[in-house]
């Protein structure tokens, strides 16, 4: 692989392209345009070959080939036949081959109005590579495309445009457009089944680098472009409207830097233990922006995913998707569908589907964000661990936020902020599956049944430290709706839910057989009740009280419950989460050192009490203090 800096400076040489000529040193300058009429020996823009084939087959190391506007076919020039569809520009080692040069502007060569021949615009002096061999080509509607390799206007076109097979990262292609290569389906028996594969260009065991290329309307099996067990490079590429994929890797660690995928089937295939790097990269308005397959391991920074069916299909065996950083904007979202993981942190998905895992899939987010789309997350037969992620605004049926059916979840300092379910669980449905949510809060939710959380029938429902605040359901459980399983709260203060039309304003426990303990908890303000059903209550505070141990029902004194503060006044110190700072209040709340003297009081701050606080931040750094010393 080539370090880091060999690669930055690359980019820095396509970039410098796109204003001016780049200036490595070369043993040899090759001329190419399509209509000069001079000598026709490659010795100068004049006496330029009309042909690329007849540069190439002159070309040898660290020489370079400047192509000036025009279109050029791999039948024509050097050994190659006239309309032979197996012609095809070979990459070369040591040579690099540019195009998008002005060229002379007449026939003696001389620049017109001032225009140096040499001067590098890829979109103003388009260098065309063009696999229309007839030069009969119309435009494919999309409705046609599925019979694209049966047109016969179309069956005439190069097999493969450009082929980089076995050469290494000196054989360079800079700044041109690539199109009308077709890779029929049929015409090749060839034993290698990619062979059906880059319609525009074509990798196997190769690394060459691909730079400031345009690939458009090219067709094939297996990719327009095709990295078989290759580590090609491509930076600042654009691929689109290829069908059926813009690209295909089967193996291989390609690296891609500020290309664009869009307006396919597929932007890209990973298959077969595909490890492509992406940084910088866009995916958008294609069917799936991504599909990884059989072992692979794509890792992606800073890319973006817009306007696709599907951002990402992470199916068929342990494949394993890395993104940082990446934004979903305005269309599907991710499936991982089966024994694959997608590791992801800081993601925003926006107006997007969220993430769709089922069947033994193992999803790892930190930080993410997910806002105003369809459900969050639904996982079904998954295992999720989440940390600092916040999911707002989004709607689902089951389930706004997160939808959990038969899943493991473990969910740390995540925040639920005015999700809606249609039916059951704003913020998170879950049935069946083991669930531990430590430092939540949820906000604003809303549902039918379960305004913040439905479950039914989990196996384990944990809540530790959790604030449950301000959601609504139209019928029962404003707070939580719990029906069957074993549901355990430590340590959460819900406060100003509210249940519509029935009954559970903070908890509707009154479903069948559910095993519902509460323990060092406020429940207070909730409309119009607090806790509806059979549940263990101890060392909590219930408004309107409930039997149990050390459970008491008296004016929580919350910091600032109008504006979600539910730190606990104390004379001792009180943790201000507005001002960052400890502060003390003229009174203090009795739900301090009022939990369970079993619990953990430990990490509360000095004074403590040497007992843990009701609430949400009993037992936590931001407990606030006691009268009493330990
Ligand atoms: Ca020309
Ligand atoms: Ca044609
Ligand atoms: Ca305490």
């Amino acid at each position: 692989m080539r370090g880091k800096e060999n690669l930055k400076k690359w980019i820095c040489c396509g970039l410098i392209l796109l204003l001016t000529t780049c200036t490595a040193a070369a043993d040899k300058i090759i001329y190419v345009d399509d209509d000069a009429t001079g000598a026709n020996d490659g010795s100068s823009w004049a006496d330029a070959y009309n042909y690329l084939q007849d540069a190439l087959a002159v070309a040898s190391e660290s020489d370079e080939i400047r192509v000036a506007q025009g279109v050029y076919q791999p039948d024509l020039g050097g050994d190659n036949t006239a309309g032979d569809r197996r012609a095809t520009f070979y990459l070369i080692n040591g040579v690099t081959i540019k195009g998008g040069y002005a060229g002379p502007s007449t026939s003696s060569g001389q620049a017109l109005h001032g225009t140096d021949p040499n001067v590098v615009d890829i979109i103003l002096y388009e260098s065309i590579l063009s696999g229309d061999l007839n030069g009969d080509d119309v435009e494919v509607e999309p409705n046609d495309l599925p019979k694209v390799f049966d047109i016969p206007t179309r069956k005439d076109n190069s097999c493969y445009v450009v082929t980089g097979n076995h050469v290494d990262e000196t054989a360079v292609l800079n700044g041109f457009t690539i199109t009308s290569g077709l890779c029929s389906f049929i015409e090749y028996s060839d034993s290698n089944p990619y062979a059906q594969g880059g319609a525009a260009i074509r990798i196997e065991s190769g690394s060459p680098q691909i730079l400031n290329c345009r690939i458009t309307d090219n067709y094939a099996r297996f990719g327009a472009v095709l990295n078989n067990d290759s580590n090609s490079t491509f930076v600042g590429c654009v691929l689109s409207k290829n069908y059926v994929s813009n690209l295909v890797n089967i193996s291989g660690n390609p690296v891609f830097t500020n290309c664009i995928f869009e307006q396919s089937e597929f932007g890209m295939e990973n298959h077969d233990g595909s490890n492509p790097m992406l940084t910088n990269c866009i995916f958008e308005q294609s069917w799936a922006g991504m599909e990884n397959r059989d072992v692979s391991s794509p890792m992606l920074t800073n890319c973006v995913f817009r306007e696709n069916s599907y951002s990402m299909l992470n199916h068929h065996v342990s494949n394993k998707a890395v993104l940082n950083n990446c934004r979903f904007i305005n269309g599907g979202g991710i499936s991982n569908w089966g024994d694959n993981s997608l590791i992801l942190v800081d993601c925003i998905f926006s107006n997007s589907g969220g993430i769709d895992c089922s069947f033994d899939g193992n999803l790892i987010l930190n930080n993410c964000l997910f806002e105003n789309g369809w459900v969050g997350i639904s996982a079904r037969g998954c295992s999720l661990a989440l940390s600092n992620c916040i999911f707002s605004s989004t709607l689902g049926f089951f389930g706004g936020g997160i939808e959990s059916i038969d899943s493991d979840l473990f969910l740390y300092n995540c925040k639920f902020i005015g999700n809606h379910a249609n039916a059951h669980g704003g913020g998170i449905y879950s049935t069946g599956g083991n669930i531990s949510l430590y430092n939540c809060i949820f906000s604003g939710n809303s549902a039918d049944m379960g305004g913040a959380i439905a479950s039914h029938h989990v196996n384990l429902l944990l809540l530790y430290n959790c604030i449950i605040n301000n959601n609504s359901a139209d019928y029962r459980g404003g707070g939580m709706d719990i029906s069957s399983g074993k549901v355990m709260l430590y340590n959460c203060t819900l406060y100003g839910n509210t249940a519509e039309r029935l009954f559970g304003g903070g908890i509707d426990c009154s479903g069948s057989g559910s095993d519902f303990t509460l323990t060092n908890c406020i429940v207070w303000g909730n409309t119009p009740d607090q806790v509806y059903g059979e549940a263990v209550v101890s060392y909590s505070d219930i408004q309107g009280g409930f039997s149990g141990e050390g459970n008491i029902d008296i004016d929580p004194l919350f910091a600032d419950p109008d504006n979600g503060d539910y730190h606990l006044k104390s004379q001792a110190g009180r943790w201000n989460p507005v001002g960052q700072a400890w502060i003390q209040d003229n009174v203090t709340s009795l739900c301090i050192d009022a939990g369970d003297p079993r619990s953990a009081w430990y990490e509360e701050p000095q004074p403590n009490g040497g007992r843990i606080n009701m609430g949400a931040y009993g037992g936590t750094p931001e407990a606030s203090s006691s009268l009493a010393a330990n």
